[in-house]
């Protein structure tokens, strides 16, 4: 496929200011008429021609000023629209296309879910409705009229603010008018018409202004709304106070449906969501749904200025959107719920999705240089690093001129498409520095490591740090990065406070050669550092510790997410040691003992971190540490010990622990974190116990799914289960699906459960699940929660050295390329790792890939993907 580059931008040859649109809604033949106010851009080429871009389109009717076009004064095919010589002045031209939304199965442009019209323009679907110049930097001011029969879509929403509605007397049809004034690009147009209910209240923005806020959902389900609106108030007030936005429209509408490719878009004033993220009841979500409800809720909030009144010049720039806006949601889950909490849970996801994509074939940098498929660059790289480099930067400035450098950065882009340069130039102009050599954080691919020794010199009573930072991945001709690191001094007893250096300011020691030495002073007794505190940076440490130290920091420091650390870092030498055949300095019983200890001090005063803290690192983690070679069922091996042992030395503790956190009958059930924490760590203490007693557990987990009065302890209890073959199971898996056969999103969680089996059947079993009436492969949700689980949550099934998982998945892949190439391409993303396993996988891996790119008829999506994997 033709790659576009970063290095070809130039702006758009013409701009167009003004779009009406009028949308005749139909099931399989809607009738779009665009009219385009265009003119030449004074930016672009003189006399260049027109192309609008198109997907897919037929054109029913073409007229310039309102005259009707000669054949030969354009050209016109599904995929553009030629001018071959505009008009040099500005004209209007009108183009009339017709569309079938019930088969557009790719869920691009404008579709049915479910019966409800909706559209989804992000990255290039705008073109799939109209003939348009479909880039971020032409932005225009839109005006929708969308008409639909009254009976099936009595809901008519578009962007912006309403203007008029009425009936078209003797149709049965109706319409309705939408106005956005801010301008915007095409990516952020939406529309919906369907039969829905409407959750509503009313939010006062700082300056004094009415909004009206509605949740639209499926018909029955408002009841499931309220957890989404509120969390929509609770954005409003958020952004408000620490970013000081407020929202620039009357009304702000949120539509839930249930096929949708992603988890939500930021369309102005008309979010669109994938249900999954919006519906929520105590018998239908979990803790963990509610969280990313209120997460995605706030993210496209949040866009509303990062992204919308500021948004991208080229697709290049996404990260400028989408890594300043994951870094405002994760701030705003911080502060609703624990700080520590949220900052493991983020780090475990950049670790499990971002450092195994920066260290394999789709690596590529935050702002990648080139692409064949824009829809494959949103990425873990893109959201998950671009956050943290949003982090980093506050961390190198401090708050205050983070917070002056953002207030800037809108102000002075407000109604632009804008750069990476930009966004940095803002914080430069606040702080006097130079960032230029910061900006290297988005240029290349890989995770930088950082090697460090610490030496005590008990003489001059200074403590001093030989660091050495090495970029894999990053090509020979990379400079080094500016790396952050916050950090402290443990004593025996507690943090060395007297300890200083002047080249530490507010905690923080900017790392920015290949090597370096820091000299801490004042130091009294032998330290253990506490270094990258809160993660203060996305590298990978490789630190000369003793797991006593460790097991010191676990006990000892004030960073909460480096006490978590250690403990993971314990645990992961206890099991990769293991594997090894290796002997460790500290051993599963001397681990259980100061867990005990830990338990025994802090679980009941913060549950939801002593979860955390129990929680072994994953398979995943650990394959990722290993690094190469990976054989998945000795890691597996490795980690059932480990839980085994656990479980067995703490029984006691986490029997006394489930009884001290289990409520009282009748409680009623709140999404709040402290409750949440206390359900996480019962049912953390519940696996545990389980693996050390496989009968007690299975009964105690069948007690657990039948007594919970909410999903987050029933699908615990199923997910116990899960790991413990026998009737038992299979008996709490058929009457799971029978209480929830009208449910769908519950049993999406059904399926995936199902397909995260570690056995031998699961591949077996994942092909029946296709088969099941309630299994579709039209539907993103369903194929993501069977599948995907399957791919991504499942390695040694995935992985089986017979090749099985690979074929599966392949198989999958290709079934669905044609219908929904987007999502096709996302499972495939499942392979990225495939050259760090063990030769006979490997060649099993490589094998089921070349089978995909040897298919005739590949899409773009799935030939990139499947093409960058094996290249
Ligand atoms: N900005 C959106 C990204 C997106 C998307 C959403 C739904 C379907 C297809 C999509 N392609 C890209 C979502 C976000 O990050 O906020
Ligand atoms: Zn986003």
């Amino acid at each position: 496929p033709p790659t576009v580059r970063l290095e070809d931008y130039r702006p758009s040859d013409h701009l167009i200011d003004r779009v009406e649109l009028d949308v005749r809604l139909d099931p399989h033949d809607t009738r779009v008429t665009a009219r385009l106010a265009v003119r030449p851009n004074p930016a672009g080429r003189p006399g260049a021609p027109l192309i609008l871009d198109g997907d897919d389109l037929r054109l029913l009717a073409l007229d310039l000023d309102g005259q009707s076009l000669a054949p030969a004064a354009f050209r016109v095919a599904p995929s553009a629209l030629t001018l071959p010589e505009p008009p040099q002045r500005p004209f209007t031209l009108t183009i009339e296309t017709r569309l079938d939304p019930t088969a557009n199965t790719k869920l691009m442009g404008l579709y049915r879910s479910n019966g409800v019209y909706c559209t989804q323009c992000e990255a290039d679907g705008f073109r799939r409705i109209t003939y348009f110049l479909d880039r971020p930097d032409v932005m225009s001011i839109y005006t929708t009229r969308i008409e639909a029969e009254e009976a099936a879509a009595p809901v008519l929403l578009g962007n912006g603010n309403p203007v008029e509605a009425g009936r078209i007397e003797g149709t049965g049809r109706h319409f309705a008018v939408w106005h956005d004034p801010h301008p915007k690009p095409a990516y952020l147009f939406a529309l919906v018409g369907g039969r829905l209910d409407r959750v509503s209240s009313t939010f006062t923005t700082m300056d004094g202004r009415a909004v009206e806020l509605a949740v639209y959902v499926e018909p029955g389900k408002g009841d499931r709304a309220a957890y989404a609106l509120d969390a929509v108030e609770r954005s409003m007030a958020w952004d408000e106070r620490t970013f000081g936005r407020a929202y620039d429209l009357d009304v702000f509408n949120v539509v839930a449906v249930s096929d949708f490719n992603m988890g939500a878009m930021e369309n102005k004033g008309l979010n669109i969501f994938n249900d999954k993220y919006v519906l929520a009841s105590p018998d239908t979500a979990t803790d963990a749904d509610y969280a990313a409800i209120e997460a995605i809720i706030a993210h496209e909030y949040f866009h509303n200025w990062s992204g919308n009144r500021v948004t991208c010049r080229d697709w290049f720039q996404l990260c400028l959107k989408e890594g300043l806006t994951v870094f405002r949601d994760q701030e705003f889950s911080s502060d609703m719920r624990s700080r520590d909490v949220h900052r493991i849970g983020e780090v475990r996801t950049l670790r499990a999705r971002q450092f195994p994509e920066d260290a394999g074939p789709l690596a590529h940098p935050v702002r990648p240089k080139r692409y064949a498929e824009i829809n494959n660059f949103y990425t873990a790289t893109v959201y998950e690093k671009g956050a943290e480099i949003v982090r980093m930067l506050r961390t190198l400035i401090g708050e205050r001129a983070f917070r002056a450098g953002m207030d800037r950065y809108f102000a002075e882009n407000d109604g632009t498409a804008a750069t990476v340069e930009d966004f940095l130039r803002a914080f430069e102009a606040e702080t006097g520095r130079d960032l230029s050599r910061f900006a290297e954080w988005y240029e290349r691919p890989g995770t930088p490591r950082v090697a460090i020794s610490g030496h005590y010199d008990a003489g001059a009573q200074t403590y001093s740090l030989e660091l050495r930072q090495t970029r894999p991945g990053a090509g020979s001709d990379a400079p080094p990065v500016v790396i952050p690191i916050r950090l402290g001094l443990i004593g025996q007893d507690g943090p060395l406070d007297d300890a200083r250096s002047s080249r530490v300011t507010d905690g923080v020691f900017v790392f920015d050669r290949w090597d370096d030495v820091l000299t801490i002073e004042n130091v009294a007794t032998a330290p253990v550092p506490s270094l990258f505190r809160g993660f203060s940076a996305p590298v990978r440490v490789d630190m000369a510790m003793d797991d006593t130290e460790r097991l010191t920091l676990l006990r000892h420091d004030t960073d909460g997410f480096n006490r978590w650390e250690a403990a993971q870092r314990v645990a992961a030498r206890l099991m990769i040691g293991a594997l090894r055949g290796e002997a460790t300095e500290v051993g599963a019983d001397a681990f259980a003992a100061a867990l005990d200890s830990f338990l025994d001090a802090r679980a009941l005063a913060d549950p939801a971190f002593a979860a955390l803290v129990l929680s072994l690192p994953s398979e995943s983690d650990l394959a990722d540490d290993i690094g190469s070679e990976i054989d998945p069922d000795a890691i597996h091996a490795a980690r059932y010990d480990l839980r085994t042992r656990l479980g067995t030395a703490l029984t006691d503790r986490l029997h006394a622990l489930r009884d001290a956190l289990s409520e009282p009958a009748g409680t009623p059930f709140s999404p709040d974190a402290a409750s949440a924490g206390r359900r996480a760590l019962r049912n953390a203490a519940l696996d545990l116990i389980a693996a050390a007693d496989p009968t007690g557990g299975a009964a105690c987990a069948d007690a657990q799914i039948h007594s919970a009065g909410n999903m987050t302890d029933r699908l615990a209890g199923l997910s116990t289960l899960a790991l413990l073959p026998g009737e038992t199971r299979e008996a709490a898996f058929a009457s799971f699906a029978e209480r929830y056969a009208d449910e769908p999103l519950v049993l999406d969680k059904w399926f995936a459960i199902q397909a995260m089996i570690p056995e031998d059947g699961t591949v077996e079993r994942v092909r029946r699940l296709q088969e099941h009436p309630a299994f579709a492969m039209t539907n993103p949700n369903r194929v993501r929660a069977l599948v995907g689980s399957f791919a991504l949550a499942n390695p040694t099934q995935f992985n089986r050295s017979d090749g099985a998982g690979f074929t599966l998945v392949a198989d999958t892949v290709l079934a669905l390329d044609r219908a929904n190439p987007q999502i096709a391409a996302r499972l495939m993303t499942a392979f990225g790792s495939w050259r760090r396993l063990e030769p006979v996988r490997r060649g099993m891996a490589e094998s089921a890939l070349r089978r995909i790119l040897a298919t005739p008829g590949l899409s773009r999506d799935v030939t990139d993907i499947a093409g960058r994997s094996l290249g």
